[in-house]
């Protein structure tokens, strides 16, 4: 049986690129209707001359952007224009990190900020550098491109991020030959409009890289609320030391993470997007 990776997904017809390199145009095979997951772009497939016949398990598997097997997650974020929201920065790590996959932070358009708006910005981002690699990119100067391309090499990533922020410009840069449509910013800003419309995976050197369309809004993943931290791994660390189990660092005595806020050893801005998440998912309706 012919096996290969799901890298396109337009229509219902999916394109799969198969060992030896061809591109196959397919649909998936009856059978995955009566069951509850299809076929997506990451997945690597079994097919046969007209369908694809079955999928192996995932590695991990994202709803938003709809992307299996992926082993690393750029999280585009802009500088400016759209502004860096460090809200929108912890809420997309959560994600990423409820999934088993690694994040990595990349600011974009840094060639749009005045040298006092740039330090500020490393300022901000410097305690997530303890965790996270963090890149200031610009896709227009190039600043930084080549630490980006190295962490790209023989893995699968997916670029992921803000409607704007510029991943496909990114991509374009890192390698000539894509052409992906990019954006004209005023219209991006004014509607929240996306210029990437599907999820594609393209080899780039070794390995396979997905730009996806850009989100305005970003669902939380299905976790209770003492579950959050779990995810965070400066909040986890220090959790160890709470005076509860299950401590959700809100309004439990005792809490190692308040006191670790209030010592300055995690930064204000952090716990109170933490506080903001956990709310959220206390008031969001049960899913069942
Ligand atoms: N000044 C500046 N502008 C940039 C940079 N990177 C991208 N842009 C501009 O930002 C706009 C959006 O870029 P895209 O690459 O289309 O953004 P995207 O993240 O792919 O957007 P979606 O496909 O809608 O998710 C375009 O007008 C780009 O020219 C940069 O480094 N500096
Ligand atoms: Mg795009
Ligand atoms: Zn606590």
């Amino acid at each position: 049986m012919r096996k290969g990776r799901i890298v396109k997904l337009i229509g219902g017809v999916y394109t799969v690129l198969d060992e030896e390199g061809k591109r196959h145009e397919l649909k998936p095979r009856g059978k995955f209707r009566h069951r509850k997951i299809s076929p997506k772009v990451g997945d690597v497939a079994y097919l046969d001359e007209h369908s694809i016949t079955d999928i192996e398990e995932r590695t991990s598997d994202l709803d938003r952007p709809p992307i299996a097997n992926v082993e690393r997650a750029i999280l585009v974020n802009s500088a400016k224009e759209p502004p860096f929201s460090s809200f929108l920065l912890d809420r997309f790590l959560l994600m990423i990190e409820a999934e088993g996959i690694e994040p990595i932070i990349v600011v974009n358009k840094v060639d749009l900020l005045q040298d006092a708006e740039r330090e500020k910005l490393e300022k901000e981002l410097a305690y997530y550098e303890t965790f996270y690699h963090v890149l200031f990119l610009s896709a227009k100067t190039k600043e930084g491109l080549d630490r980006l391309d190295a962490l790209l090499a023989g893995k699968v990533s997916v670029f992921a991020g803000q409607t704007g922020t510029g991943k496909s410009s990114i991509l374009n840069v890192l390698d000539s030959s894509l052409s992906l449509k990019v954006g004209d910013i005023s219209k991006a800003l004014g509607r929240g409009r996306h210029t990437t419309r599907h999820v594609e995976l393209v080899s780039m050197g070794e390995g396979l890289v997905a730009d996806t369309p850009g989100f305005s809004k970003l669902d939380l993943p299905d976790l209770e609320p003492e579950e959050v931290s779990h995810h965070y791994p400066d909040l986890f660390d220090i959790s160890h030391n709470c005076r509860f189990r299950g401590c959700t660092h809100m309004e439990e005595p005792g809490c190692a993470v308040k006191k670790a806020v209030a010592g300055g050893e995690v930064p204000k801005r952090r716990y109170e997007n933490y506080r903001r998440i956990v709310e959220e998912i206390i008031e969001r309706p049960k899913r069942y």
